[in-house]
């Protein structure tokens, strides 16, 4: 039995030493140490020995289990540091490789012309005011002289929140607010997010407009014409050539449409401009005696212009875009380019 136990520790070191990982070193335990493993098998004889033989091959299966364990500890430790020199190795990294650079986002064209027209108008006296974009019926229809049941209403078709509540279908809403906070002399610009129910490839029903107004006293419409000629010259350049057209509008009396030369053709006519050689840019007036009524300032003493124009169409005449609609997609490959 004694024989047995030795040739038994020697099989198990042998295995201990050749396990290739903990899990394989475990199967070794269970099948040499475990409850059916074979060191318990060979106690099982023990039963049969004699009272002197028997302390004696007990004291030899102790010393084969001590040794045996000692030597699967001793294995353990040193299984788990290869593993962890193994890890090492292969999660390296190697610092002094160049880093991935991660791409810049871009700004929007809209925001780009926004903010260079707010730099224009700045340059020429003028502030920026903002306002809500869920607005009072008062402030967006009735102070700009557009009554319930006028036939203007039916030029914006408006999306209502209810009865006295809409969605401002332009930003003049912004300069009744800002007339009726300061008295005279002001100038302001209104630039911001507006909504129409209105929607095909050449209207989206949110859009973007900039809106302004300059009142003081003895405003003319010569002051209309040399403030947005300027502003004009500065957007797309010295030479292009500036029409003011007679129109309507019900907030402002007498009111122009302003066109410039066609910046693709330069003014010989080609699709952009219907080949008429002009491209509409921005509508303007004087202001009517009846807005000012409601803001309370004194039409007597005092007068003034206002224009409003639309942002992304600016963007499309500035940066050749051809359809509306690449605004509103926000495909990266479209914004990247700006
Ligand atoms: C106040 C008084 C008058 C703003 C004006 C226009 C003419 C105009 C359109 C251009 C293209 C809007 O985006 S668009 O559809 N705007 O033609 N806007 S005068 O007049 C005002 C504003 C506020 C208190």
């Amino acid at each position: 039995m004694k024989d047995k136990l030795e040739a038994m520790l020697i099989a198990a070191q042998q295995a201990v030493a050749t396990a290739a990982d903990e899990a394989a070193l475990q199967d070794v335990r269970v099948q040499f140490l475990g409850k059916k493993g074979e060191l318990t098998a060979i106690m099982k004889g023990m039963g049969a020995l004699s009272a002197e033989e028997r302390p004696v091959i007990g004291a030899v299966a102790n010393k084969v289990k001590d040794e045996l364990s000692e030597a699967i500890e001793q294995r353990l430790v040193l299984l788990k540091q290869e593993a962890v020199s193994q890890r090492l190795a292969n999660e390296k990294i190697d610092v002094t490789l160049p880093g991935r650079r991660g791409q810049f986002g871009s700004k929007h064209p809209v925001t780009l012309v926004t903010e260079e027209l707010i730099e224009i108008f700045s340059s020429l006296g003028f502030c920026v005011a903002e306002g809500p974009e869920v607005e009072q019926d008062f402030y967006n229809f009735e102070a700009l002289n557009i009554p319930k049941d006028h036939p203007a209403r039916d030029m914006q078709d408006t999306f209502y929140i209810n009865d006295e509540v809409v969605l401002r279908t332009h930003t003049s809403p912004v300069q009744i607010r800002s007339m009726l906070k300061q008295a005279p002399p002001v100038r302001v610009i209104a630039p911001g997010t507006v909504y129409r129910r209105d929607s095909d490839i050449t209207h989206s029903p949110m859009f973007h407009q900039i809106e302004g107004f300059m009142v003081d006293e003895n405003i003319t419409f010569g002051d209309l014409k040399g403030i947005l000629t300027t502003f004009i010259h500065e957007c797309f350049g010295k030479n292009v050539g500036v029409r003011f057209r007679p129109s309507f509008f019900p907030f402002t009396e007498p009111s122009a449409e302003v066109d410039i030369q066609c910046v693709i053709c330069g003014g010989k006519g080609c699709r952009v401009c219907k080949n008429s050689g002009w491209l509409e840019i921005l509508g303007s007036g004087m202001i009517d005696p009846e807005v000012f009524k409601s803001v309370n300032y004194d039409s007597e003493r005092y007068s003034g212009f206002a224009f409003g124009m639309g942002l992304e169409r600016i963007a499309m005449l500035k940066y050749g875009v051809n359809d509306l609609r690449l605004f509103f997609e926000n495909d990266v490959r479209f914004l990247r380019q700006f």
